[in-house]
């Protein structure tokens, strides 16, 4: 039997967290290896954590080692080898973006100081609280002694929307369709490539064969997606970033499938013209804890267009952070 694996997540006690903790818990990350709960969120919240964690309980997963709930980034933190930050400051009535990247930057400065401090030696970092790219962004910046490598921004539900819609356009099993790609930011502005992707082994635009499809309902359906289900749900997706969150851990940690990738957001070394130093999204294979940039793949002057204008937006968002003082 192995120690359990320390994962710590922020935002516990809201939407995402109510999803995520009882899927961690019950090995939908490590399988039969057990799992110690981290469980940090804002002092208001913690009332409402305490109710969660009495279900977590009531559950009674053989798998889940223990829990600890608390406000401080550095007592949660202690030790995790893997941190999923997923509460962020939502923006508020009469929020200007400066308003929302500042109240963001205090939280990703803050945890990054701490995770420095205090995360075990191996830790692994996913972020999933928006906007996600940029305050991975500021953690790493926030966190010198770990390496860069080791901080993510989801894009894996953009990924798996991708390979939903795609697969309900051909009539293909979701486990039929690989090497799906998201580019860029976990924005409206991401792009999804369906020329590197496949159906059947077979080139996905190929298969479609329908470039208005491809530009009038494929993308803006996947890059919308999070608005439909605000406007058909009443609140925003939670379930499904939950189950995200989880598919991108479980294959950062333990592997990408063999002759498949997956979308990550990950600190750009200049491939595929990414300016250097942004959190983007990319092909990414994954194995031991460790994510590999697909390289090579064929960008056609429409997908160079599309991932430009979506790294020309993270660009910007890191130009505000910076004239902040956060980075
Ligand atoms: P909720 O508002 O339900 O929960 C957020 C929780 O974070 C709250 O309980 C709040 O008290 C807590 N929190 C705030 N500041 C904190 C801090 N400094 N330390 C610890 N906890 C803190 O939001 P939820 O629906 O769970 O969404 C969480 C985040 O995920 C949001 O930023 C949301 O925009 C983002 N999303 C990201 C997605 C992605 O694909 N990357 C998709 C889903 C989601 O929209």
């Amino acid at each position: 039997t192995s120690a359990p694996l320390k994962v710590a997540v922020t935002g516990a006690a809201g939407q995402i967290g109510y999803s995520l903790l009882f899927r961690l818990a019950s090995g939908a990350l490590a399988g039969d290896r057990p799992i110690q709960l981290q469980l940090l969120e804002i002092e208001p919240a913690l009332k409402a954590l305490e109710g969660v964690v009495m279900e977590l309980d009531d559950c009674a997963f053989p798998t889940l080692a223990g829990v600890e709930i608390g406000s401080d980034p550095e007592k949660i933190f202690d030790g995790v080898n893997l941190a999923l930050l997923v509460g962020a400051r939502p923006r508020g009535p009469g929020m200007e973006r400066g308003d929302l990247l500042s109240a963001n930057g205090a939280i990703f400065t803050a945890q990054g100081k701490a995770l420095n401090k205090v995360a075990a030696d191996d830790v692994r970092i996913g972020v999933t609280g928006n906007p996600a790219n940029t305050n991975a962004l500021i953690a790493m910046t926030n966190a010198p002694d770990i390496p860069d490598e080791r901080f993510s921004a989801l894009t894996r539900l953009d990924h798996n929307r991708a390979i939903s819609q795609l697969a309900a356009k051909t009539g293909a099993k979701v486990t039929d369709i690989t090497n799906m790609t998201i580019w860029g930011n976990h924005s409206a502005t991401q792009y999804p490539d369906l020329f590197n992707a496949k159906v059947n082994g077979q080139n996905a635009a190929e298969v479609v064969n329908d470039q208005e499809w491809l530009e009038s309902n494929f993308i803006p359906t996947v890059a919308k997606r999070g608005a439909a289900i605000i406007e058909a749900r009443g609140s925003s997706s939670a379930a499904s970033a939950a189950s995200a969150t989880i598919d991108a851990a479980r294959d950062w940690l333990f592997g990408s499938p063999e002759g498949d990738w997956v979308s990550m957001a990950v600190k750009s070394n200049g491939e595929y013209g990414v300016a250097e130093g942004l959190i983007s999204s990319f092909p990414v294979t994954t194995k031991d804890g460790d994510w590999k940039i697909v390289e090579g793949l064929e960008v056609s002057d429409f997908s160079r267009a599309k991932i430009d204008a979506s790294v020309a937006e993270l660009a910007d968002e890191r130009k505000a952070v910076t004239e902040l003082g956060l980075i």
